[in-house]
This record gives C-alpha cells, sequence and structure tokens, in this order.
C-alpha cells in the first residue's frame, strides 16, 4: 500500500472494506482523530455544533485557533473571540488564542501526529501532511460533525506519487518545489487526489519545509498531500519535546500510484507564481529587474523558524530599500520567542522590517494592502486578484529568499545573486511553552459555562427541502477558475462580518457583479452558472450559506473544487455539472430554468434535467453525489439530515 492507502484503511469505520477495493470517487467515510478550526470560519463552525445539541466533543483533540480576523477594529471580531473561546471551554476543546500563532503551524509545532487524522475549517489543513498526517481542509459545518465523533466524507482519492530526487542547490527552497508541481500540474491537477511524496530526495527536506509543501497543496485542489513520516519528522517531534507522538509511515516498496510526476531538487531554480493565479509560474530569472513596492514575509506557508532565519540572515546589516515596505509576521508565539532570544529579530527589525502579530494577516488582506497597481512580493500561498485588499495590486508568490532578496534590492532579485547563501540549520530544541493554549473547563464543570453570543453573532441561514421541481432563474453567469474569493470576499471591511450572513450578503459575488444580491432579490430563486474547477480556494462555507440565504438554490458548472461542491450540499444548494460542457454555452444570465422532477431524480441517484425555458431546450445534467449527500439535500442541508438522524 501507498501512504495514503495506510492511512485511509487505519480510519475506515470498523467493518467496512480496505481501501484498496475502493474506487476513486466512490463515497468514503473516514474516522476523524482531531479537529482545528480558525474563527473566520470558527464561529460558523461552533454555532453548527451548538444546533447539534452534543454536550462535548468526542475527537481525540480539537483545537479553536484565533489567527485570521485579529484587527479588532470594532466590536466584532472581539466578540467571536468570547464566543470560540466560551464554546471551546465548555465543549472540550482547546483555545489558542491570539497571538499564539496560525493555526496551521502551530499545529504542526504543538499537535500534529504521524497516523492521524485531521480536518480543519480551512482549506490549508492538509499541512500536517508535512509530518504524515491525512489532514484535510473541511466546511465548519463537517468539523463539527467530526467534533460531534461523526465521519468525514469524501471521494476516495487517486494517488498521485511526487518522486523526488536529488537535493535543493542553495537559494533554492521549498516553496520552488511546489511552485514547481504547481507549474506542471495547474490548479486543478490536485483535485480528487492526494499528493504523496516519495523518493530518496525527501529525506533532505526538514519538516517545516515538507509543511510548506503540503501547505500549498491546496493550489493544486488536491484533497491532502503527505510525506513519510521518517527519522526527519523524529527529530523534529524530539526537538518539540514531543518525541512520544512518532510513529515511522512509509509506502511498502513496489506500491502503486494512479499517476507519477519525478522533481529533481538539484535542477530547481527561483520560481514566481505570478498575477492572478498559484499556477502562473515563471523562474525568477525571468522577472528580474521589475520594480518592487511591498513585501510581505510570513503566512501558514512560510512563517517556520526556518523560514525566518534565513530572512534575518539575509538582511543582516542591511537596510530595506526605501522604496519598498517589508513586513513581516513570524508564524507563532514559539517562532517569534525564538527569534528574539536568538537575535535574529534585531536583525530584522534593525533591518527596517515592520514586524507583525504572529497571525494571518495581510495574506487574508487584514491589513497590509499595497498601493495602486502596487507589486507586492508575498511568501504566501494565494495571490488570487483582489485578495490583498487592492483591487489592482498585482501579486507574485515566492520563498522567503527570493522575498528578502527583493526587499533589499526593491527590484525582483534572484536570491542567487546575493552570494554564497547562508547556513542555517534547524535547532536541536524548540521552545516548547503552551501557555497561550487554554484547556478546557472539566467536564464537571462544564455546565456553568455560559456561551457568550454577542450582538454580531447571526443566525444560521436554513435552507428548505428540495421542492419536486425546482423553478429559477439563472442569476449569474462565471468563467473558469472562480474562487471562492469571488463568491465571498475576505478583508479588513468585510471579515468583521463573518458571523453575520445578512451583512455579508452586501458583498457577494461583488467582483463578478456588484449587482448580484439585488438580481437575486428579484429573481426569489436563483441558479449560478460556473466554468470549470467553480469554487476553488477557501473553506470558507460563507461562499455557499451567503448564496443560499440570497435565494440561489443550485450551481450549475462545468466541474467544481472539493470542499466548496460539499460546502454547497451541506448548506442545502444542488451543485451539478453539464453531461455537455457545450451546453454551458446556451445558458445566459437571466434565463428562466427549472429543474423538473428533481427530488425523484436525486432519490433515483440518475442524471438530472435542466429546462431552459427561453429557448425551450432542455440539458442533461450530471450530479456526482453519494447517496449520503443525495439524503442531505432532500432534507434541506446538513443540519436538518443530521437533526433527523439523532
Ligand atoms: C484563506 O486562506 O483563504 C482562508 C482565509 O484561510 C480560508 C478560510 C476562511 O475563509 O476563513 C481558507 O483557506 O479556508
Ligand atoms: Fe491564514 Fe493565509 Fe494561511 Fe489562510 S492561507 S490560513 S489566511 S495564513
Amino acid at each position: 500500500m501507498n501512504i495514503t492507502e495506510k492511512l485511509i484503511a487505519s480510519h475506515l469505520p470498523v467493518g467496512e472494506p480496505p481501501a484498496g477495493k475502493r474506487l476513486p470517487g466512490e463515497d468514503i467515510a473516514l474516522r476523524i482523530d482531531q479537529t482545528l478550526t480558525q474563527d473566520a470560519t470558527g464561529t460558523m463552525a461552533y454555532l453548527g455544533f451548538e444546533a447539534m445539541g452534543v454536550p462535548r466533543v468526542k475527537t481525540e483533540l480539537s483545537v479553536a485557533y484565533i489567527d485570521h480576523n485579529t484587527l479588532q477594529s470594532g466590536f466584532e471580531n472581539a466578540d467571536d473571540h468570547r464566543f470560540i473561546r466560551s464554546c471551546a471551554r465548555k465543549r472540550g476543546v482547546r483555545f489558542s488564542r491570539p497571538g499564539n500563532g496560525i493555526c496551521h503551524q502551530v499545529h504542526l509545532e504543538r499537535f500534529g501526529k504521524p497516523g492521524k487524522t485531521l480536518i480543519g475549517s480551512d482549506s490549508h489543513t492538509p499541512t500536517g501532511g508535512g509530518i504524515g498526517m491525512l489532514a484535510m481542509g473541511a466546511g465548519g459545518l463537517d468539523v463539527a460533525v467530526a467534533m460531534g465523533g461523526g465521519a468525514y466524507h469524501i471521494p476516495m482519492p487517486k494517488v498521485t506519487l511526487v518522486r523526488l530526487t536529488g537535493r535543493l542547490r542553495p537559494w533554492v527552497s521549498a516553496k520552488d518545489v511546489i511552485l514547481e508541481v504547481l507549474r506542471r500540474l495547474s490548479v486543478k491537477g490536485g483535485v480528487g487526489r492526494v499528493i504523496e511524496y516519495g523518493g530518496e530526495g525527501v529525506s533532505s527536506l526538514s519538516v517545516p519545509e515538507r509543511a510548506t509543501i503540503t501547505n500549498m497543496g491546496a493550489e493544486l485542489g488536491a484533497t491532502a498531500s503527505v510525506f513519510p513520516s521518517d527519522e526527519i519528522t523524529k527529530a523534529f517531534l524530539e526537538a518539540q519535546g514531543r518525541g512520544g507522538d512518532w510513529i515511522p509511515l512509509a509506502a511498502d516498496p513496489g506500491a502503486a500510484y494512479d499517476a507519477r510526476l519525478d522533481i529533481d531538487l538539484g535542477a530547481l531554480e527561483p520560481l514566481a507564481a505570478c498575477p492572478h493565479s498559484p499556477d502562473n509560474v515563471k523562474p525568477v530569472r525571468e522577472i528580474a529587474g521589475l520594480p518592487v513596492d511591498q513585501v510581505c514575509i510570513g503566512s501558514c506557508t512560510n512563517s517556520s523558524l526556518l523560514d525566518m532565519l534565513k530572512v534575518a540572515a539575509v538582511l543582516r546589516g542591511k537596510t530595506v530599500c526605501p522604496a519598498v515596505s517589508l513586513a513581516i509576521a513570524p508564524g507563532s508565539k514559539q517562532v517569534l520567542t525564538m527569534l528574539a532570544r536568538s537575535g535574529a529579530l534585531a536583525d530584522m527589525i534593525a533591518a527596517g522590517a515592520r514586524l507583525l502579530e504572529s497571525a494571518c494577516g495581510p495574506c487574508i488582506g487584514m491589513g497590509q494592502s499595497p498601493q495602486s497597481a502596487g507589486v507586492s512580493l508575498r511568501t504566501f500561498n494565494r495571490n488570487f486578484e483582489g485578495r490583498s485588499g487592492t483591487a489592482d495590486g498585482q501579486v507574485y508568490l515566492v520563498s522567503p529568499e527570493t522575498a528578502a532578496a527583493s526587499a533589499l534590492t526593491g527590484v525582483f532579485t534572484d536570491p542567487r545573486d546575493l552570494g554564497p547563501a547562508p547556513a542555517i540549520s534547524p535547532p536541536p530544541r524548540f521552545l516548547a511553552d503552551d501557555n497561550m493554549i487554554e484547556l478546557p473547563a472539566p467536564e464537571s464543570e462544564a455546565d456553568g459555562v455560559e456561551i457568550a453570543y454577542g450582538p454580531n453573532i447571526k443566525p444560521f441561514p436554513r435552507s428548505e427541502p428540495l421542492p419536486e421541481t425546482l423553478e429559477a432563474r439563472a442569476v449569474l453567469k462565471v468563467g473558469d477558475n472562480i474562487t471562492t474569493d469571488h463568491i465571498m470576499p475576505a478583508g479588513a471591511k468585510i471579515l468583521p462580518y463573518r458571523s453575520n450572513i445578512p451583512y455579508l450578503s452586501r458583498f457577494c459575488f461583488a467582483q463578478c457583479d456588484p449587482d448580484f444580491a439585488a438580481h437575486c432579490r428579484a429573481a426569489g430563486r436563483g441558479v449560478v452558472l460556473g466554468g470549470a474547477n467553480y469554487g476553488q480556494g477557501s473553506s470558507r462555507e460563507h461562499a455557499a450559506l451567503v448564496p443560499l440565504y440570497l435565494g440561489v438554490r443550485a450551481v450549475v458548472a462545468k466541474s467544481f473544487a472539493r470542499i466548496h461542491a460539499a460546502n454547497l450540499v451541506n448548506a442545502g444548494i444542488l451543485p451539478c455539472t453539464f453531461a455537455d460542457p457545450a451546453d454551458y454555452d446556451r445558458i445566459g444570465s437571466g434565463d428562466e430554468l427549472a429543474f423538473p422532477g428533481i427530488r425523484a431524480a436525486l432519490r433515483a441517484g440518475g442524471a438530472v434535467t435542466l429546462h431552459n425555458r427561453g429557448r425551450n431546450e432542455s440539458y442533461v445534467l450530471d450530479c456526482a453525489l453519494s447517496p449520503r449527500q443525495r439524503d442531505i439535500l432532500a432534507a434541506g442541508g446538513l443540519l436538518d439530515y443530521t437533526r433527523e438522524r439523532s
């Protein structure tokens, strides 16, 4: 078996056939050992959990992180933090306080365990694959179900082996490895797949480097990415004071894979993902010389101690170019404290870096938006149009080495031009102090903990069971690779309202159609028409709940990204694909549509008919839904489905 099959086989509910017997795409139910939430999706997850009525979480470990909404420009964020903290205390969840760091970085440092399953209400949860976990992003409701002891359902993935040979050359780093994978496979290339790393090159990569690679597997659309758990993993866990959490995990000799990609680490060079997609990758030397306005270093992709030490070494004794604003957000309290103690932080500050707190910050548009049409080099994972908060900002994704070099020169710089690379090695021991992780109240005292709802926390929008025939108007038609940032933007002005769906609805699809909400209101019931890979990017279920609130009952697309398709079903919105993609061209925004006999068709498990009244034409749609998902839609969403069964 390969590693993925081993992880799946050991987490199938008892009595289920082994993973090898499953066909790709077939629904599988996985036992979930650990969950994580972050605050921007966490309020919905805990509102869902409260609605389910389960008194205490049933996982081995559940952690609630506060890392996304930390600007606190009004009462809203602080209210959300208080709500999440109260849920965590009452329901048996550990609470990582604001300031403790970015969820994926902290989870890797303090909680991730090889061989375990993890789901998180954040699309970059696959970061945990760097330590040998089967770690997946999910919607908040799915995380709530898993916290309650329920299984997590995914389509059985295909497995792609990325076989690494050789060693990275100086100044080339893990970011360049994943950018190369993105260049070759594209943002759709991982859909329905787990990306498994193997080959002799693996042993030259440290855990934080592996985590950079698995983190950005999310940008491939992959279900998860996973590395073996080996001596390097063991050394990392030991250095975190968690040697006892280690188990070995490797593919069996001769294990089979559905596809293979070979990468010679020694042949890689510094790369950059150019605006506005993580797969628009070019060698840095081709862009060298382009003036740079801003550099941001951090995010869950590149904020480890190793990354920060490299950056500090490049900056030491120099001054950031006057035309450049350099912002640095170390990934966790552990990283920041160790930087401070080692003196490396002083090197950064002395060079002119603007220090940000250990949180997502600019990555999700919470501050540090670049100037008009500004060129911003970021060590982050997403450069979707407008995500930085500046509509015409030009965001490039690069390694910490390229970022630091360019901050000094003021132009896009291949770090190899700086001369010999500084030698940085991981510390033998990390400073492990979990004093910013609050333990839940003991079960005997949980009854006394009040859940603190603030005025910004509005109830969950509710769907209704699907009617026999659904009649609705096409309210919007969009092209390929529409992201959840298009559907439900984030950023400093909107993110504080993640618990307030009515307020958020004003901004739904704002970039594609500023009148989207008005069109929905006029239509009553709406259908969105999408191209390929609809809903790629984040796990935010707001991209389903807000359209639901506006009356969207179905999305018909050429294909879907996995997490968003699941979120639509959980919200009670029907996701279908065109059996003949050419039919996409035969429907337009404003067309009156009908899905005759949709309820019966879903029950029967077959294809669905879409009737276009204006043209008097019918099209065949595929609904690649599991029997469980069909039942969820019939019930009007996951909450009602779960309630019906409890
Ligand atoms: C992101 O990187 O887009 C986010 C913000 O972390 C999202 C979650 C969210 O929208 O709250 C994600 O990746 O899932
Ligand atoms: Fe936070 Fe950015 Fe990572 Fe999302 S991608 S979890 S916003 S650091």
